[in-house]
């Protein structure tokens, strides 16, 4: 038996999505967070032979367009990664929502404007075009709030660290330049991998975060590496892990929406401020603080980012139940 789906591949500042625009499952549930859970439960052998090789490699990323259940929202968004499928995915969202709307797949009810549903809830998304192409795209993300603050780790090979928890959508451990870990410059990304890996196991023995309004939503799933920004006119620079082996190519929007509330909540970084996040490979987001909120008992920020993305062509892939490799592998 021979599955088929119709793909647009590109990155949003350098890190790759995939969307699938023929091929989603007949997914159930009565929100995105519901149908998250039962893609996970029934179709998760589509994530794995999209996302693992040989169709896909360590970083890949994507996902699905959906009818909204909201009646205001125009798109409900389902995104997939090697680990899983994300609450909230930022690069994700500027990538599938500007490769929908160049092809068709997304259409506005009010130009420029988006309302957009995502497993962990609803955002407001602006888009301004050049011509045929989506320049930019801009989210008004997810409450974002600081989950725990001063976790003591000892890490092998950097020693004591002290580090906290925020939430942009996913939970973030994030390390600031301290001790046996001075910045990014000669990290190699192999070696963030490795020590990202049991940065996040020390933090999960010690911290596991529960989201206050969402209990589907749990867990720290990524690592957030702070440091000053390499180029003219940034504000910091990160290096996000994610899954098992990825480094972000992009500053990632979760993880700044996170970054931000962090700041934030030192004092660091005010109301209406810009934010202009570097990622690993020097590409860039802009960040800002919108507004402030509260999740739960949390003092929380509303962030938005603001990125572009390209595609970079068709894709037809097929998913073949003679191919030893159908549900794909990770090494
Ligand atoms: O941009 O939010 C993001 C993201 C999550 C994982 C990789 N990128």
């Amino acid at each position: 038996m021979r599955s088929t789906f119709f793909c647009i591949d590109g990155h949003t500042a350098g890190n790759p999505v995939r969307l699938v625009v023929g091929g989603a499952p007949p997914v159930r549930g009565a929100t995105m967070g519901e149908c998250r859970l039962d893609f996970l439960e029934r179709f998760d052998w589509i994530r794995t032979s999209l996302c693992f090789e040989p169709r896909g490699h360590d970083q890949m990323s994507g996902g699905f367009l959906y009818p909204p259940f909201t009646p205001d929202a125009d798109i409900a968004l389902l995104f997939m990664e090697t680990s899983g499928c994300l609450p909230m995915c930022g690069h994700g969202t500027i990538g599938m929502i500007s490769f929908g709307l160049e092809h068709g797949y997304i259409q506005p009810r009010t130009p420029g404007r988006l309302r957009v549903e995502v497993p962990a809830g609803i955002i407001d998304v602006s888009y301004t075009m050049a011509g045929a192409r989506v320049a930019s795209v801009r989210l008004s993300n997810v409450p974002s709030y600081v989950a725990a603050r001063d976790i003591s780790i000892e890490v092998p090979g950097l020693g004591p660290l002290t580090v906290d928890v925020a939430y942009g959508g996913n939970y973030y451990t994030i390390v600031e330049p301290q001790g046996g870990y001075t910045g990014l410059d000669g990290m190699s990304a192999p070696h963030l991998v490795e020590l990202s890996r049991v940065v996040r196991a020390l933090v999960r023995e010690k911290f596991k975060p529960v989201h206050p309004l969402d209990p589907a939503i749990h867990g720290v799933s990524h690592v957030l590496w702070t440091d000053l920004p390499s180029g003219e006119g940034a504000d910091a620079r990160n290096a996000v892990f994610y899954g098992e082996k990825a480094i972000d190519r992009s500053p990632c929007g979760t993880g700044t929406s996170a970054r931000m509330a962090h700041l934030h909540g030192k004092g660091l970084l005010a109301l209406g401020q810009r934010f202009i996040h570097e990622s690993y490979i020097g590409s860039r987001f802009v960040g800002r603080i919108e507004g402030e909120a509260r999740v739960g008992d949390f003092p929380a920020i509303l962030p938005s980012i603001e990125g572009s993305a390209i595609s970079t062509g068709f894709n037809t892939i097929w998913v073949d139940r003679d191919d030893p490799y159908w549900e794909g592998f990770q090494l």
